[in-house]
């Protein structure tokens, strides 16, 4: 065991302003960065903020190294706030983070005045370095890291994105409780849930997304890890319903194949959902031995079916390709639900209410519908401003027209979703909803009612009455 640091603590942020079942997603990350130092570091310990709300408390005494993990934009002081009171309570303790807000913001992060700054911040996916740092005890050779030396902020410039590596698989051990479909006010609905990252990135290049670039607009190469380390992770999973969280989860379709055989070869049988494209449709013969091991819950990024508006988002196909491919899937056993955007530039309204019909008539399961944003600095941005009549808000990002406000467009998203959401399309789809999913009922009904009679659990189990009174602490 080489070592710099004898007691290392990982610890997740709640942002308190997620998704109402956010509680599904395990910190993937720290899980693969505490992996990474099994055999090198004595002791390690995870808390996840969501649920450990007293972690003054479950910190360890020994405690010399703290890792950090910051995915999504917070406010600065409430992350100065928490590195404050980790200081003050482990004087002495090393504290690393990293996560895409983490690189955003690394020079503010270790410049602050010591007893709130952090000590190193790495940048892009950790790939094995934060073992180095772990065993060196200095950031000095490694790529991709901020930090100051004799007074001076350094940042070592960072390696191009690699290939993603199969090992080591995140460490599920240190997880002190179960993620599941577990809603923000403590309402369980009784199922486990875990989350595997398969591949990295997205070869293709939508104008609106900004996935495929880091923060610093450089490309994250798309890799994919070996099906046989994708089974190996599948096979430690305890839960039944597993997320895909890749941005792009069918891309090189034998590899999915090969996944596909070694989970029937190896039994392993559980309920998948995945984000992709449309172009499963190209290889049916795959998207039913998916559906045989599990695969069910099916996310496509169609966003239109307006050829111009497909070709201003670039998305590389065009409406009859979506019939086409659809149609040599549709009736495999899975649910089929689509992302929609509105307001691209030259869409009117009229095309934006085909939305419903069209999406009924290829035979979605459901649909999910977004006004069309622009973050920049992708090229969506300059097409956009280049644009007469069009702007985009500052707040929301959202783009609006001379022609549609944004309140109209927002009016407009719910408009479409009524639309689609017709009586029998409501039993179509809760029909097979059932038949797929086979959800317990009973069990959920009797798990809403309990909820109802004791105030709402904290889903840690700690009893509070109030609405959202566990996110208060
Ligand atoms: C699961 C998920 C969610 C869950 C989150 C549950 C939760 N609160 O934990 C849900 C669905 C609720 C969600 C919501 C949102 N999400 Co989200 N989400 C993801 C997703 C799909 C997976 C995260 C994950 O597990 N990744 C896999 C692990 C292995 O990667 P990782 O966490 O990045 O960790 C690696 C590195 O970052 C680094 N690292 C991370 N931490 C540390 C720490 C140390 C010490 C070191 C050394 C290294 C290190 O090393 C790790 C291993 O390589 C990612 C996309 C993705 N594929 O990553 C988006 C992503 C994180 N989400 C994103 C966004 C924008 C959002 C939303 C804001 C979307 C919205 N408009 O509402 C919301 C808001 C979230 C919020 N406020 O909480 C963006 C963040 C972009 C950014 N910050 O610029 C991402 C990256 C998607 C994207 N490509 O744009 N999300």
């Amino acid at each position: 065991m080489v070592s710099s640091f004898k007691s290392a603590c990982f610890i997740y942020p709640d942002d308190g302003n997620s998704s109402r079942y956010d509680r599904m997603f395990p910190p993937l990350g720290l899980e693969l960065v505490a992996a990474s130092v099994r055999d090198s570091i004595p002791s390690r310990s995870m808390i996840d903020l969501r649920f450990d709300k007293k972690w003054e408390q479950l910190l360890p005494e020994d405690t010399d190294l703290v890792a950090l993990s910051f995915l999504w934009d917070m406010p600065l002081p409430s992350v100065f706030k928490m590195v404050r009171s980790i200081k003050k309570l482990r004087p002495g303790v090393t504290v690393v983070c990293g996560g895409r807000f983490a690189e955003v913001n690394s020079e503010a992060l270790v410049t602050a005045p010591d007893e709130e700054r952090v000590d190193v911040v790495f940048s892009g996916p950790d790939d094995g370095r934060f073992k180095i740092f772990v065993e060196n005890g200095t950031p000095d050779h490694i790529t991709g890291v901020s930090f100051i030396r004799d007074g001076e902020y350094r940042v070592t410039p960072m390696e191009p994105y690699g290939q993603i590596p199969d090992e080591p698989l995140p460490d599920r051990s240190l997880r002190r409780g179960r993620y599941g479909m577990i809603r923000r006010d403590g309402l369980d609905l009784g199922i486990a849930t875990d989350a595997i990252q398969s591949s990295r990135g997205c070869p293709f290049r939508c104008a609106f997304c900004t996935f495929n670039k880091d923060s610093q607009g450089r490309e994250i190469a798309y890799t994919a890890r070996s099906p046989e380390s994708i089974a190996d992770e599948l096979e430690q999973i305890d839960a039944p319903f597993v997320t895909f969280v890749d941005d792009l989860a069918f891309h090189r379709p034998d590899r999915m194949d090969k996944l596909c055989n070694i989970l029937l070869e190896r039994n392993i049988k559980k309920t998948y959902a995945i984000e992709t494209r449309i172009s499963m449709g190209m290889r049916p013969e795959i998207v039913e031995k998916m559906s045989r091991v599990g695969f069910r819950y099916i996310t496509f990024g169609i966003e239109s079916m307006h050829d111009h508006v497909l070709d201003f988002l670039n998305k590389g196909f065009h409406r009859h390709q979506i019939e086409k491919l659809f149609a040599r899937i549709n009736h495999v056993p899975m649910y089929f639900i689509a992302n929609f955007i509105i307001g691209s530039i030259g869409e009117s309204r009229e095309e934006m209410l085909q939305i419903p019909e069209f999406a009924r008539k290829i035979g979605l399961d459901s649909i999910m519908v977004h006004p069309l944003r622009s973050f920049g600095p992708e090229p969506l941005t300059e097409k956009v401003l280049a644009t007469p009549g069009y702007y985009i808000d500052p707040k929301s990002k959202r783009v609006y027209s001379d022609e549609l406000s944004v309140k109209e467009i927002l009016n407009l998203a719910r408009q479409i979703k009524r639309n689609f959401w017709t009586p029998k399309q409501k039993l179509k789809s809760a029909i097979k909803f059932q038949r797929l999913f086979k959800p317990n009922i009973p069990d959920i009904a009797w798990r809403m009612v309990l909820w109802k009679l004791q105030g709402e659990p904290d889903p840690w189990g700690e009893a509070v009455r109030g609405k959202n009174k566990h996110l208060d602490s």
